[in-house]
Formats: structure tokens, C-alpha cells, sequence
């Protein structure tokens, strides 16, 4: 047993600029080796960042102890994707080490922005599934919840990209290149992962004997909540092999042979797969899911029994979240786990299961639901297949189901019913996408589970996205009603009164100018783009997908380009059209609107006749950190998905939340986010997700709108001649088939509705104290998309846990 007392304390004293600049000179010397004469960015960096990090790993050191001495409940976050983006910032705001931390890096001659600039996103996500893990994570530490998330150590990132000749080419992230000062390697936390081989009964039970093994190896990352009082482990499984070096292929001259278990084993953390929403049916794919899910479940059950003896305690001390269905073969890998380990009965182990298990559904897209053979399942995980066998005959012996209901069906594993079926409650990301949810995709269970399913809509850290990402906005806040609202988001109410005050719009309108000049001055430098200030900062940044409608977008630009060339001099509102964001390597229809739209803006960007009124930006490489700029920045939040479409969003979030105006078709948190902040403060257009089935049903729906809408015509007819493609008009020939033959998503149909809203929003851009006030409001009113209330709502309804106080 311990008999020395813990030498860790939490920090209850902040640090002085002094103390923080000896540690920084102290790490500098002796975990960089360097003086401070010949230390590169690089070198400061990372002494600056184990300076932040030995102010957390009290908390943390705490919190992991007050939740096994108190014997808490534990909330496990599975998660094939944390998009985390960087971490110094961030940990430096939430302990409240800003102003010293200025102070000691001046004291040093250091530039703060080329510090933090140095450090790599962790781009371990594709977009707004991955991000909310990220802030989740952040919330859950904030609040004092004591959780785990566990995810994949991907050696390489989401691509990066560029642009060659207005085409997007990817080339590989590599964060990993250098050493990564947040992470802990716990090589006494390693476990067995198996793939394959084949299942043998004896004495009437189940041994798997696996053909392939890797061993997963916890890396481990404190998340520190605010005020630094108590930090979780973020825990990502590196895959390593379990047997290093087959030394007699070696011996017999095989090289490439002998290094094989070691190729096979690190190629199942290697790389992120950059598919989202769309399902590849990879076998690695799988291989990484189930690789993340065994190891995660195995370090859990290790963990539970480490403190408990009896599995019957599972529910009240263990709750589980599927981030989707990608970790979804968690149902029969606990039931695995709990039979064939620990010899349960299949009644007993299915119901502690359901027990402990939660789904969260982020996407109806009929592409998007995951899908396996039942070939490859029973390939790659045989004895799972044959438990997947039992949990499907279990529930059509329960519930007397439909024949068409189920997990297999047309010799395909659906995850997304075996999620349903072993999950304690299901739970959609808004409250339109919830209702969705129970009336199409899950409408057959819902009414045989009618109260599985719940709603727990999506919400943001303030931490990073306002106090950190806005720091001139923050400080007017501060300013005005006092710091609080960084952990109670909803005293932002508190401004309300403030939005008829003319001199706290004058200094709204300056906090958002001056991250419109800082913004102006990169779009310059970058991409050699005059963005002028006092132009609308129109922003869709987001993952380029047919349903987000960024051609809608870049059509309407078009057109109105059209109108400005047409008449100089009818008084338009100067604009500022900014993009941002990847489309999947192989999905080749986005990638030919990426390429539309930065063929567009170098066409538009160099008409004198229309330089003034009408710019467009198109930065490549869109990541978390290009949003923390772009979003402060930003005058209007382009939310235009076809209804019915977006789950949720997040974006859309950040935007208000920042005091940007939304034009937003009513989909996903739209709907919420327009009616909190008022339907008079929200530009709103389009058919609603009702109206868009019927219209999508009615053959020709897309050329009868084309043809009633002159400027869709206009835009159309520019790309056809070639206007922005050198005369040639080949690139684009299969993207105006689709619009005008096919447009599942509805371009058409909701094109002048959108074209007119935007000159409405030209309108009312020219009305200063008006904009001011709406924008005002926005801000006052989004109190409610912090991810504390989400996370405060999944503890409540989902996961039965209540905070723990910190030291026991
Ligand atoms: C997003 N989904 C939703 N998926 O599209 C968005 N998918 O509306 C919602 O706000 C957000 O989830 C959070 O709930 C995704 O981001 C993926 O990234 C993804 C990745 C791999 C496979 C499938």
C-alpha cells in the first residue's frame, strides 16, 4: 500500500510571471537541453508547454484519485475521432494563466504568436462529429465529471490540403513527426487485440482463437477543465505488435517477411480515415474500429474490477457512449468479454450490457449507416459474428418484430440497429434531428422501444470558442457583465439590456472590426486578397458535402456578380465571400465544387468593374485553428443545408455565439438556435424538411425551378460558356447535368428564396445600429448551445452520474 503521502497538488496559487519564467528557462535547459541562445520556436515551445503541463498534472493526478477513492461511477467516451486542434492556448486560458503567461514570455523576448503558431493541430477528426468530442471532453472536465474518452492514436492526421490550379490535391499530416509534449505513454496499460482464426466449442463453450493479434498501448493526454480544478484522460490506443520480429524468416533471408506482424500492427492506428459521412466498408476500417472498442472495453472492465467484485455493479458504476456506430461493436465485445471471460451467461451479460451501453446517431444519410457483410464480419471477427447471430434472434424472440426489422438483413450486419438494440437510450443532436430519427430511420424500433430514444442537442465549449478564439469580444463581455458566463454560458442573458445601449454597440462593432482588420490582413498576406473591413464577412466554412449546398452558395455569388458587372453604380453592398473546407478524397463531386468555386474567385477577384462590391476567399486547408480566425471574423453564418439533412451542426454555434448573423435554412440546431434568438434576428429562407420530400418526389423539380429563376439561369449559363474555366466548359459538364437533371439536394427549388434573403441581408447590413442590435442579441441569447448544458443533459437522462467535488 501507499505509505508516502502525494507529493501533486492542484493548483490553488497561480503562478507569478517570474515563477513562470524560471520554469520555462528550467525546462528549456533540461528536458530541451538548450541554452537560451541557441533555443529554435520550437525549443520554447515545448519548455513552455511542460511549464502549462506540470500545472495540470495535479488536478489530474487528483481527479483520477477523488474518482477511485469515492468509488464513482465513470462516464467512458468511445470516439473513433477527438478533433482536438491544439492544446497550449487553450490548457494556458482554462488555468488562467493568460496575463502571466504574457508577462513571462515578454520578460523572455519571446513572441506569444509565433509560439503558439508553432504547434501542429491535433487533426484527429474529419469535422463536426470529431470536434464535438473534443468539446465534450473539455465539459466533462469542466464540470467535474469523472471520464475517460478513448479514441485511436492516429499517426497521421486528416489530410492536409492545397490547391493546384483550383483543385484540391491532399498530401499527408504528420503531427507525430516531432515529439508531442501532452502525452503520457502508460506502457503497463497494454492489452491483445485479435482479428480472424476461428471458434472452437469446448465442454459446451466459445474459444476464439484468433489467426492476427496487435497489442494496443494507452497514450494518455490530461484535458483540463476551467479554472484548472480537474482534469479527465483523453486515452489513445497505439497499435504495436505483439510479436516484434519473426526472427526465423529473418534468419532464412525473408526480410520483408519478418517484419510483417510489425507492418500489420501499425497500420491499424496509421492514418485517420477521411470519409465523412460516408461509409467505405474497408476492412481496415473495421479492423480500427473493433481494435478501439476491445481495447477501450478490456481497460474498462480492468479498471471496474480493480475496485469492484461483483459484474452485476457494472450499471451503477460504468456508463458507455457510442460516439455513432463506428465504436458499435462494443455490444458483442462486452457480451464476448463477459461470456467467454468471465463465464457469464448470455441473459446475464446482454443486460448488463445494455446496462452500461448509449448511442449517439449523428446522420440520416442513407450513405452514412454503416453496413458489413456478413461475409467480412464473420471474416475478420467470427466469434462476434456468431454473438451478433444470438443478439439478433434474442430480439425478434423478445418483441415479436417485422421480418424486416432487425440487425442482418440482405446479408448485411446494420450497426446502426445493433447500436439501437444494445443500447440503454439512443439520442439524436437536435431536436428536429431527433424527431427525424424516431420518424425514418429508427421508426420500426422506436415503436417497439418507444422510450429508447431521447434528444440531446448539440452544444460548444465557450472556453475555446469565445474566451480563447475572441479575446476582444470576451473582454467586452468581461467588461460589461462580469467573467462568469465562461462557465455559466446563459448570464451571457445578462448583455440583453445592452443591445439598445449605444455605446456598447460602438464597442461591439470595434471588437468584431478589429477581427475583421486582423483576418483582412491574412486573406493579404495569404492568398494576396483585398478584403476590405467594412464589407459583409460572408463565412461558410465546413466539410464540402453536396448537402451543405455550397453550391448554392457560390451560384447566388455568381449571379449577383452578374447584376454588380450589369450596374456599377445601383449602390451594393460590398461583400467579402469566404470558403473553407475539405471534401473526401474520393468523392468526386465536391471536389469538382471546390474546384468551381476557386475557379469563380479568380475570375471574379480580378474584374476592376466589380473589385469594390464583390471578393471571394477561398484559404486552403481548413482546420480548427483557420476556424478559431475565420468565425470572430465573421458579419454572416452561411447555414444552408437542405432541411432535413444537417443533423445539427456546431458551426452554426460558434457563429452566433461569436455575433455573427445566420441566413439558415430551418435544419438540424437552426431551428433552435432561431427560435432563441428571435425569428426577427435570423435570416431565414427555403422549404422546410416536410416541403423538401415532396418537392425531391416530383420528376423535372429541378429544371421547372431553373427555368422560373432568371438568375439561377444566369449563373448556370456563365459556367456553361466556359466564363471561369478558360473558355472550356468539360470540368464542369457532370455538375450542371445533376443540377439541372437530378439535385437531390434541391438547389433549385430554393434558389431565389435564397437569392432574395441575401439582398434583404444587403439591406439590412447598410442599417449599422440595427445589424449591431441583432448581432447583440445573438450573443445574449446563445447561452444555451454550451456544451455544459449538453453534457449536464447526457449525465442527467443518459448517464445517471452527478458530479464528484475533487480531492477526497
Ligand atoms: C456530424 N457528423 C453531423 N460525421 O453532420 C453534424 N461520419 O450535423 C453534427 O453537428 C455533428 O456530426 C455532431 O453531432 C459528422 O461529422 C463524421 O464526421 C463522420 C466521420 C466518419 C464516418 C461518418
Amino acid at each position: 500500500m501507499l505509505s508516502i503521502q502525494p507529493q501533486e497538488v492542484p493548483l490553488t496559487q497561480l503562478p507569478t510571471a517570474e515563477s513562470l519564467r524560471d520554469q520555462i528557462l528550467h525546462h528549456l535547459t533540461h528536458a530541451q537541453g538548450r541554452g537560451p541562445e541557441f533555443a529554435t520556436v520550437f525549443d520554447w515551445r515545448l519548455a513552455v508547454s511542460y511549464t502549462v503541463r506540470d500545472l495540470i498534472v495535479g488536478s489530474w493526478v487528483g481527479a483520477i484519485r477523488a474518482a477511485r477513492d469515492q468509488g464513482a461511477k465513470r462516464v467512458y467516451y468511445l470516439s473513433m475521432e477527438f478533433l482536438i486542434g491544439r492544446i497550449l492556448e487553450d490548457a494556458i486560458i482554462n488555468l488562467g494563466l493568460d496575463r502571466s503567461m504574457d508577462r513571462a514570455m515578454e520578460l523572455l523576448g519571446l513572441d506569444k504568436h509565433r509560439i503558439l503558431d508553432d504547434e501542429p493541430d491535433a487533426a484527429l477528426g474529419n469535422g463536426g462529429l470529431g470536434r464535438l468530442a473534443a468539446c465534450f471532453m473539455e465539459s466533462l472536465s469542466s464540470l467535474q465529471c469523472p471520464a475517460f474518452g478513448y479514441g485511436i492514436r492516429y499517426e497521421h492526421g486528416l489530410f492536409r490540403q492545397r490547391f493546384e490550379g483550383g483543385q484540391q490535391v491532399e498530401t499527408p499530416e504528420d503531427w507525430l513527426n516531432q515529439p508531442h509534449p501532452w502525452e503520457f505513454v502508460r506502457l503497463d496499460y497494454s492489452y491483445t487485440v485479435g482479428f480472424k482464426g476461428h471458434v472452437e466449442e469446448v465442454d459446451g463453450r466459445a474459444v476464439w482463437h484468433p489467426g492476427e493479434s496487435v497489442q494496443a498501448r494507452a497514450y494518455d493526454t490530461p484535458v483540463i477543465g476551467w479554472q484548472g480544478d480537474w482534469a479527465n484522460t483523453l486515452r489513445l490506443w497505439g497499435a504495436h505488435p505483439t510479436t516484434l520480429f519473426d526472427l526465423h524468416r529473418f534468419n532464412a533471408g525473408d526480410y520483408a517477411a519478418a517484419a510483417e506482424p510489425e507492418a500489420l500492427a501499425r497500420t491499424l492506428s496509421r492514418v485517420l480515415y477521411p470519409d465523412d459521412t460516408t461509409d467505405s466498408g474497408k476492412e481496415l476500417r473495421l479492423k480500427q474500429e473493433y481494435f478501439l472498442t476491445s481495447a477501450a472495453l478490456q481497460d474498462i472492465l480492468r479498471r471496474f474490477l480493480a475496485e469492484h467484485d461483483d459484474l452485476e455493479l457494472l450499471p451503477e458504476k460504468v456508463a458507455i457512449q457510442l460516439n455513432d456506430t463506428h465504436p458499435a461493436i462494443a455490444g458483442p465485445e462486452l457480451i464476448r468479454l463477459l461470456m467467454d471471460e468471465h463465464g457469464l451467461d448470455f441473459p446475464k451479460a446482454r443486460d448488463l450490457a445494455r446496462g452500461v451501453l448509449n448511442y449517439t446517431n449523428h446522420t440520416l444519410l442513407p450513405e452514412a449507416l454503416e453496413r458489413w457483410s456478413t461475409w467480412l464480419m464473420g471474416h475478420v471477427l467470427p466469434r462476434h459474428m456468431q454473438i451478433i447471430q444470438m443478439i439478433d434472434d434474442d430480439h425478434r424472440q423478445a418483441t415479436a418484430r417485422p421480418d424486416h426489422v432487425g440487425i442482418i438483413q440482405h446479408d448485411q450486419v446494420q450497426m446502426g440497429e445493433l447500436a439501437f438494440i444494445m443500447a440503454g437510450k439512443v439520442n439524436g443532436v437536435s431536436a428536429l434531428h431527433t424527431d427525424l430519427v424516431k420518424g425514418t430511420v429508427f421508426a420500426d424500433l422506436h415503436k417497439l422501444h418507444p422510450d429508447r430514444i431521447v434528444n440531446q442537442t448539440n452544444g460548444i465549449t465557450p472556453r475555446r470558442w469565445l474566451r480563447m478564439s475572441n479575446p476582444a469580444l470576451s473582454g467586452l463581455i468581461d467588461r460589461t457583465i462580469g467573467p462568469g458566463w465562461t462557465s455559466e454560458l446563459d448570464l451571457l442573458g445578462g448583455l440583453e439590456p445592452f443591445a439598445g445601449d449605444a455605446a456598447f454597440l460602438g464597442e461591439l462593432r470595434a471588437a468584431k472590426r478589429a477581427n475583421k482588420v486582423a483576418l483582412s490582413n491574412g486573406l493579404l498576406a495569404g492568398l494576396g486578397i483585398k478584403a476590405d473591413p467594412d464589407a459583409i464577412f460572408d463565412v461558410q466554412v465546413k466539410r464540402i458535402h453536396e448537402y451543405k449546398r455550397q453550391l448554392l452558395n457560390i451560384l447566388e455569388t455568381i449571379a449577383l456578380w452578374q447584376r454588380i458587372h450589369d450596374d456599377p453604380n445601383a449602390g451594393w453592398t460590398p461583400r467579402v465571400k469566404i470558403f473553407g473546407g475539405k471534401a473526401a478524397p474520393g468523392y468526386w463531386l465536391a471536389k469538382t465544387v471546390i474546384h468551381l468555386i476557386n475557379d469563380v474567385a479568380a475570375t471574379i477577384n480580378r474584374d476592376p468593374v466589380t473589385a469594390k462590391y464583390l471578393q471571394i476567399a477561398y484559404p486552403p486547408n481548413y482546420n480548427v485553428t483557420m476556424a478559431e480566425h475565420l468565425i470572430p471574423a465573421a458579419d454572416l453564418s452561411e447555414q444552408i443545408s437542405t432541411a432535413g439533412k444537417e443533423a445539427s451542426g456546431t458551426g452554426n454555434m460558434k457563429f452566433t455565439m461569436n455575433g455573427a448573423l445566420t441566413i439558415g435554412t430551418l435544419d438540424g440546431a437552426n431551428v433552435e438556435i432561431r427560435e432563441l434568438v428571435g425569428p426577427e434576428n435570423f435570416f431565414l429562407f427555403g422549404l422546410t424538411a416536410e416541403e423538401a420530400a415532396v418537392v425531391r418526389a416530383r420528376p423535372g423539380h429541378a429544371r421547372a425551378a431553373i427555368e422560373a429563376s432568371e438568375n439561377m439561369r444566369i449563373a448556370l449559363q456563365l459556367i456553361a460558356e466556359g466564363r471561369f474555366s478558360g473558355g472550356r466548359a468539360d470540368p464542369y459538364f457532370a455538375l450542371l447535368d445533376r443540377t439541372w437533371n437530378d439535385d437531390p439536394f434541391l438547389v433549385a427549388s430554393d434558389f431565389d428564396a435564397y437569392y432574395a434573403t441575401q439582398r434583404r441581408i444587403d439591406q439590412a447590413f447598410g442599417d449599422a445600429a440595427h445589424w449591431d442590435r441583432m448581432a447583440a442579441l445573438n450573443i445574449a441569447r446563445s447561452g444555451f448551445f454550451s456544451s455544459d448544458r449538453t453534457i449536464r443533459g447526457y449525465m442527467a437522462d443518459i448517464w445517471h452520474v452527478t458530479p464528484l467535488t475533487g480531492e477526497s
